[in-house]
C-alpha cells in the first residue's frame, strides 16, 4: 500500500470546491435588503420569537450583538457576553432583546429569548423549557431550579396566543470543544430538541467559534465551505442533536472585533434569514393546523 502513497503530498485539509455556496461579493446587501423588507406573513403575529439555548459559553449573548453589529454595520454590545465564566447566579432572567431599526422607535419583526444559564444551576427544568416554548413565560421572569413557576407570577402568561409562543429554537453550540461537551448537557437540549419537536416548532443549530476550531477557516473565513474541519464539526453536531446538516449553520461571531467584517456579516445574516423564514413558514403551518 506504501507505494501508492506520495509522502510530500499530506492528506487536503480543504475540498476543491465549496458545498455549500456563499457569494462573499454579492450577498450582504441582498441579505441586508431581505431581512429590512422580511413582514411576518400573518398580520396578527407582529414580532417572530426566537429562543437561543445551549451551555454557557457557547456564544448565544455574542450571536445575538453580532446579528445587532450585521444590522446595524457596527459594533454593538446589547447582550452581556461573559469572559469567564462568573455567571453562578441560582435564579436565571429570562431576557428578551429586540433589534433596533434605521428610524427612531422601529424595531426588526423578530427578537431573541436567551435561556442563559438554564443549563447549569441544577440543570434545566424540562416544565419550564416547555412553559417557554408555548409561550406562557414573558420577558424578565427569574426561572429559580428550586421553585415551580406559578401562574400567580406577573410574568406568567396565562392564555398564550399564536404570537407568544416561541416560533423557532435555535441551539448554539461551539465548534471547537463540541466533542468535549458533558453528556449531560448534549442530553438536556436534545430533550428541549424533542419537546420543541413535539411542538411543531422549526430548530436550527449556530455552530459557533469556527475560528478557535480550523486555521485555515481563522486565516481566511471565506474558506468555511470548503474546510473539512468544519464540515465534520458540523456533521458532528448533528449527530449529537439530531437536527440535519442542512440546519446548521457555522458562524464567527464578533468577539474581539473592533469593526464590522463583510464575511463574518454574511455567514451570520444568512443564519439569520433561514431563522426567520423557519419561524414565519412555522406561524403559517400553526395558523392552517388551526
Ligand atoms: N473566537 C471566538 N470566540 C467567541 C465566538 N463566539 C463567542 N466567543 C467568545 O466566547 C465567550 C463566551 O461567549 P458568550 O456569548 O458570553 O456565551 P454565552 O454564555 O452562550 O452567552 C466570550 O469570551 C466570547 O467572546 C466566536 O465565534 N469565536
Ligand atoms: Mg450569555
Amino acid at each position: 500500500m506504501w507505494l501508492f502513497r506520495n509522502p510530500e503530498k499530506p492528506p487536503s485539509l480543504e475540498f476543491d470546491k465549496p458545498w455549500r455556496s456563499l457569494d462573499w461579493n454579492e450577498d450582504k446587501q441582498n441579505l441586508l435588503t431581505a431581512i429590512n423588507i422580511f413582514k411576518p406573513r400573518n398580520s396578527e403575529v407582529g414580532t417572530l420569537r426566537i429562543l437561543l439555548h445551549g451551555p454557557q459559553g457557547a456564544g448565544k449573548s455574542s450571536f445575538f450583538n453580532s446579528v445587532n453589529n450585521a444590522l446595524q454595520g457596527r459594533i454593538t454590545t446589547r447582550a452581556l457576553a461573559h469572559a469567564v465564566e462568573t455567571d453562578q447566579s441560582f435564579t436565571v432572567k429570562c431576557k428578551t432583546y429586540k433589534v433596533k431599526k434605521d428610524n427612531p422607535d422601529s424595531y426588526f419583526p423578530f427578537n431573541f429569548t436567551d435561556t442563559a444559564g438554564m443549563h447549569e444551576s441544577g440543570g434545566i427544568k424540562m416544565d419550564d423549557i416547555i412553559k417557554l416554548l408555548n409561550g406562557h413565560i414573558n420577558s424578565g421572569y427569574n426561572f429559580n431550579p428550586l421553585k415551580r413557576i406559578t401562574e400567580e407570577d406577573p410574568k406568567y402568561n396565562k392564555n398564550p396566543t399564536l404570537k407568544d409562543r416561541i416560533h423557532c429554537l435555535v441551539a448554539v453550540l461551539p465548534a471547537n470543544t463540541i466533542s468535549m461537551m458533558d453528556d449531560n448537557i448534549i442530553r438536556q437540549m436534545a430533550d428541549v430538541r424533542k419537546e420543541a419537536r413535539d411542538l411543531g416548532i422549526p430548530q436550527v443549530i449556530i455552530m459557533t467559534k469556527v475560528d478557535e476550531s480550523c486555521q485555515l477557516v481563522k486565516d481566511d473565513l471565506t474558506r468555511i465551505y470548503t474546510s473539512k474541519t468544519i464540515k465534520q464539526k458540523m456533521e458532528e453536531c448533528s449527530v449529537k442533536l439530531g437536527i440535519p446538516v442542512s440546519c446548521i449553520y457555522p458562524v464567527k461571531n464578533y468577539h474581539e472585533e473592533r469593526i464590522s467584517d463583510d464575511t463574518m456579516d454574511i455567514l451570520i445574516l444568512d443564519a439569520l434569514k433561514s431563522i426567520i423564514n423557519f419561524a414565519d413558514d412555522n406561524v403559517e403551518d400553526q395558523v392552517d393546523s388551526d
